[in-house]
């Protein structure tokens, strides 16, 4: 298939799935509004429809809470098919949610400066009149969100940020969670029913066990006994880690929010300035075991930081090598690096696409298709594209794009495929899959991090 026609159908995806409020992440399996999603449709619009790009995270910012959150579903009441639903979060136990429509009561990664930015830059207006508009109304929106993000989420002071729900990662079933889900005991068991089981056919060995499902729904119950309190939840909360995926967005968000402050003039810039510098200060700290401060070797891989335990997350998964995205990689580091990419692509010998896997393809926690465990998912191998990108590795780079570009090409626009075969996956006609197909065939490389 030529890449006009790749662009055309991944254009016809976000167009089937525009609900006329926002754009569902996928119509087999998704039927609410999801915040990272959102943003990742907004770049994909930015290429065809600069208002439709607007309305879509005007809608979702127009569910932020007043402390700053921007919820990771805004619910349509209409649907029935998802499971847990607005009337589950329960959110008007906390004194900051909306009360004009129903959301969940967590967080996902703060793409959205990213989009926006976006949205300004592919805007072919000659006098760029409604994306200028737009950015002078999102822009006060987005500092509160990160500001929420820097402070409520970050009471250290790291510039890095806390997640409370595996689902706030937006990287739901990963094996990162494992061990921290482990520790948190199920005290009183709650009837329901999973919808996801019927939505994809029944493929259960897709989608996360129910013992995990069951973890994911009681932490909810959890934090709504907190009312969805963050001070109180930091004191005592079992599940607390500095999300490296999330933390590496919003130090890139937070340069495109520079960005967008000099495009509309807003000079007061040193607060965002101050959490760059913070994030700066200690992303290898919190990140980045050394045998100085641990008592393992070193490998060159980036792990999680478990709040709670006060110890790194050794999973080695996508987000041990998202950092490169940051821009943040020491250069000494870098060979190291690209030697893992390689060994996680199709170089390995065992997968038969060049995008990576979820997860290192040796470890015995590995499995091809489950989510999170292993497949291949689009977003995270964009992020590692833009950064090889910004270390000037066009031809790993390029191995990445093609790989996408094969998978989509041969399976369509699904939620993940198998690392090992490239069998598409999970949801249907899914939108953040064929939103930045787009962008990696446009190549405008407004993606590319600013330094
Ligand atoms: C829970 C919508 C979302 C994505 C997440 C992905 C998955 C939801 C689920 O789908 O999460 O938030 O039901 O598993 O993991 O990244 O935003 O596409």
């Amino acid at each position: 298939m030529k890449v006009d026609q790749i662009f055309e159908s991944a254009r016809n995806v976000l167009k089937g799935n525009w609900n006329g409020k926002f754009t569902i992440p996928s119509p087999t399996l998704y039927p609410h509004q999801w915040s990272w999603d959102s943003a990742f449709i907004a770049i994909g619009n930015s290429y065809s429809n600069t208002e439709r790009a607007i309305n879509e995270l005007e809608f979702l910012f127009d569910a932020q809470w007043t402390n700053g959150m921007v919820p990771h579903i805004v619910f349509n009441d209409e649907e029935k098919t998802y499971f847990p639903a607005a009337d589950f979060y329960e959110i008007t136990r906390s004194p900051f949610a909306p009360n004009h429509i129903g959301t969940s009561g967590m967080t996902q990664p703060p793409m959205h400066a990213i989009a926006c930015y976006y949205i300004y830059m592919n805007d072919t207006d000659s006098q760029k009149t409604k994306s200028l508009q737009f950015l002078r109304r999102i822009f006060p929106r987005l500092k509160l969100f990160h500001k929420y993000l820097m402070t409520d989420r970050d009471p250290e002071g790291s510039g890095l940020v806390t997640i409370l729900h595996p689902w706030e990662s937006g990287l739901d079933d990963s094996p990162v969670w494992d061990h921290s889900l482990s520790q948190i005991k199920i005290e009183h068991v709650l009837k329901f029913q999973r919808l996801d089981v019927i939505a994809v056919g029944g493929a259960k060995n897709t989608i996360p066990t129910d013992s995990m499902y069951n973890k994911f729904i009681y932490m909810i119950e959890l934090m709504k006994q907190y009312n969805y309190d963050e001070k109180k939840m930091y004191e005592d909360f079992p599940f607390k880690i500095k999300a490296i995926i999330f933390s590496s967005i919003l130090y890139v968000a937070n340069k495109y929010l520079i960005k967008i402050a000099e495009i509309i003039e807003e000079r007061d810039t040193d607060e965002i300035k101050e959490w760059i510098s913070r994030c700066e200060k200690n992303f290898y700290k919190y990140f980045y075991p050394t045998e100085q401060n641990s008592d393992k070797s070193e490998d060159g891989l980036f792990y999680n930081y478990d709040i709670v335990r006060k110890d790194w997350i050794r999973k080695k998964t996508i987000g041990s090598l998202v950092p490169i995205y940051t821009g943040l990689i020491h250069n000494e580091q870098l060979p190291s690096l690209l030697k893992w990419i390689q060994r996680w692509s199709g170089a390995s010998g065992r997968c038969r696409t060049e995008a990576l896997a979820s997860v290192d393809v040796d470890e015995p926690y590995f499995k091809e298709f489950t989510y999170w465990r292993g497949p291949v998912w689009v977003n995270t191998n964009w992020m590692i594209y833009l950064g090889l990108l910004k270390y000037g590795q066009i031809d790993a780079a390029e191995r990445i794009k093609q790989g996408i570009l094969d998978l989509v090409t041969n399976q369509g626009f699904r939620e993940y495929y198998d690392a090992y075969t490239g069998q598409g996956l999970g949801g249907k006609s899914f939108a953040w899959t064929a939103a930045l197909v787009m962008d990696l065939i446009k190549d405008t490389r407004v993606g590319i991090p600013p330094s």
